[in-house]
C-alpha cells in the first residue's frame, strides 16, 4: 500500500539554542521565561537540543523507516527586526534539510509552529494587519532558499491554539486577552498570511504541496446510529459565539477550503463592525491548500436518551486513561475524524499528528510503554477502517519522534517515541513503541 508515515517535532519544542546565531527572543521564550505559566518551572533554552543534535534524531528516524519528517522553521532564525536576512539561520536549516534528505527521507516544514519573534507581538502579533508582510517577507527567503528540496510546506499549524488558546489568556502564548473584534482580526490575518504564502510559495516552486494544520476535538458518536452521526458532524462545524470559543475549525477550514466564512460567523464579525473586502476573500479563495491535514488525538463521546435528545456523555473508561486530561484514548477519533472533514472538503487527508504522553520510565536502558504500541496500533486500525470506507487517506505522522518541551507543561509530558533522559545528557533511548510503529511501517508498505 502506497502511504507517507512520517513523525512531528517543532523549532521551540527542540532546537534549544535559543541564544545561538542571533536568534531573536519569541514569545515562548518570553513566556517560559516569566513565573507561573510552566508548569515544572522549565524553558525552551536547550529542550532536546536538536540545534546541536539533529544528525542523531534524523539517524533515529531513519531507522524507523519514515518517509516524511515534518519539523519546522523558527522565523526567530531567519530574519532580523528590520526583515534582514540572518545566514547563520538559514545555513542551519540547510545543514538539517540536507542531513534529512541524505538519510532518504522527504524534509516536510511547518513556517510557524507558535514561536513568534516578541518585537511582533509587542506590536500586536496576529491583530495587526502588518504581519503579513512580515510572514509574506520571511516566506519569500526560504522558499528561494529551499526551492530545490523542500516539496511539502505547511504554513501553519494550529491557530486553533495559538489564536483560540493563546489570545483568550488560556496556557499558550502570548497568554493575552484580545476582544472578541481582536480575535476576529487576528483569525483573519492567519489566513491572509498562509495566502500570500501559498502565492509565494507556488510562484517559485509551481510543483510544491502547500498545506495547512488543522486541530480539532473529534465529537464520537457513542453507537453507531445516522442521526447521532449527522449531529456530530454538524457540531464539529459550528462556528463561535463569543472571543472564548475560538478553539475552533470552521472559521479556518471554511475559508481555507471553501473560500469563505460561514454565514453566522459573518454576522458574529458584523457585530464587531468587521467586515472582509471582496479582494482579500479573492486573495484567500486562490490559495486553497492542496490536501486537508488535521492533527488529531482525542474526542467525546455522544449519545441520544430515550426521549431522542443527544449530549455529550462524560464517561471514561479506565484503558482511555493517560498522562494528559484532555488526551482521551479513543481509537475512533481516527475513523470519524477523517469521515467528517472528508465528507465536507472532500480532499486528501493527512494525520500530521497523532499521538499520546504516558508516564514512561527508564530501566536498564529501556524504556517498556506497552500502552503507547497498543495506541498506535488501535488508532492506525481505525484510520485503516476509514480508508476502506472510500475516506481518501494519504498519510499518518506520529507525534512525536522524540519526547520535548511540551509547551505549558515543560517536559513532564513525554509523547515520544524516543526517550530523552534529561538528567544524564539528554541521551536518546528507543522505547519499545519504536519498534512497534517501525513494524507497523513496513507491514503496512509491504502489505
Ligand atoms: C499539538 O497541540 C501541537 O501541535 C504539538 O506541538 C504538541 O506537542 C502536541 O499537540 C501534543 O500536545 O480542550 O480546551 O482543554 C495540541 C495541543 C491539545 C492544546 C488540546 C489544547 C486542549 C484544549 N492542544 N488542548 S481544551
Amino acid at each position: 500500500m502506497k502511504f507517507e508515515f512520517g513523525t512531528g517535532i517543532s523549532s521551540y519544542q527542540v532546537e534549544g539554542a535559543y541564544q545561538e546565531d542571533d536568534k531573536l527572543p519569541s514569545i515562548w521564550d518570553t513566556l517560559s521565561h516569566s513565573d507561573g505559566n510552566i508548569s515544572d518551572k522549565s524553558n525552551g533554552d536547550i529542550a532536546t537540543d536538536f540545534y546541536h543534535r539533529y544528525e542523531e534524531d534524523i539517524q533515529l528516524a531513519k531507522e524507523l523507516g519514515i518517509q516524511s519528517f515534518r519539523f519546522s522553521f523558527s522565523m526567530c532564525r531567519i530574519l532580523d527586526k528590520n526583515g534582514r536576512v540572518n545566514h547563520k539561520g538559514i545555513e542551519f536549516y540547510q545543514r538539517v534539510v540536507d542531513c534529512i534528505l541524505q538519510y532518504g527521507m522527504e524534509p516536510v516544514v511547518t513556517l510557524y509552529h507558535w514561536d513568534l519573534p516578541q518585537f511582533l507581538q509587542d506590536k500586536g502579533g496576529f491583530t495587526n494587519p502588518e504581519i503579513v508582510d512580515y510572514y509574506a517577507k520571511y516566506v519569500e527567503v526560504v522558499a528561494k532558499e529551499f526551492k530545490n528540496k523542500i516539496k511539502t510546506w505547511i504554513t501553519f499549524n494550529e491557530p486553533q491554539c495559538f489564536i483560540g488558546l493563546g489570545y483568550s489568556g488560556r496556557e499558550h502564548a502570548p497568554k493575552i486577552h484580545a476582544s472578541l473584534k481582536e480575535m476576529i482580526l487576528a483569525t483573519h490575518h492567519v489566513l491572509l498570511c498562509h495566502a500570500k504564502a501559498y502565492q509565494i510559495l507556488k510562484g517559485i516552486n509551481p510543483k510544491c504541496v502547500v498545506t495547512f494544520v488543522n486541530t480539532f476535538s473529534i465529537n464520537i458518536p457513542l453507537v453507531e446510529d445516522r442521526e447521532l452521526e449527522d449531529y456530530c458532524y454538524n457540531h464539529t462545524f459550528e462556528s463561535p459565539k463569543n472571543e472564548n470559543e475560538f478553539y475552533n475549525t470552521v472559521i479556518y477550514t471554511d475559508p481555507l477550503y471553501f473560500g469563505r466564512y460561514p454565514a453566522d460567523y459573518l454576522a458574529l464579525a458584523a457585530s464587531q463592525d468587521v467586515t472582509f473586502s471582496k479582494e482579500d476573500m479573492m486573495t484567500i479563495k486562490l490559495a486553497k491548500p492542496d490536501r486537508i491535514d488535521i492533527n488529531i488525538y482525542s474526542g467525546n463521546y455522544f449519545a441520544k436518551d430515550e426521549n431522542g435528545n443527544i449530549s455529550m456523555q462524560n464517561l471514561v473508561k479506565e484503558e482511555e486513561i493517560t498522562s494528559f486530561d484532555w488526551l482521551r484514548a479513543r481509537p475512533k477519533v481516527l475513523y470519524y475524524g477523517p469521515k467528517y472533514f472528508y465528507q465536507r472538503y472532500h480532499l486528501p487527508i493527512v494525520i500530521s499528528e497523532n499521538g499520546v504522553c504516558y508516564d514512561d520510565q527508564l530501566e536498564d536502558d529501556k524504556v517498556h510503554d506497552p500502552n503507547r504500541s497498543k495506541f498506535i496500533l488501535e488508532y492506525f486500525s481505525q484510520l485503516k477502517r476509514a480508508i476502506k470506507d472510500g475516506i481518501d487517506v494519504i498519510g499518518y505522522y506520529y507525534w512525536s519522534l522524540e519526547d520535548n518541551f511540551e509547551w505549558a507543561y515543560g517536559y513532564s509530558k513525554r509523547f515520544g517515541l524516543v526517550y530523552i533522559d534529561y538528567e544524564h545528557g539528554l541521551k536518546r533511548v528507543k522505547k519499545d513503541s519504536f519498534y512497534t510503529y517501525k513494524n507497523l511501517i513496513t507491514e503496512t508498505r509491504n502489505g
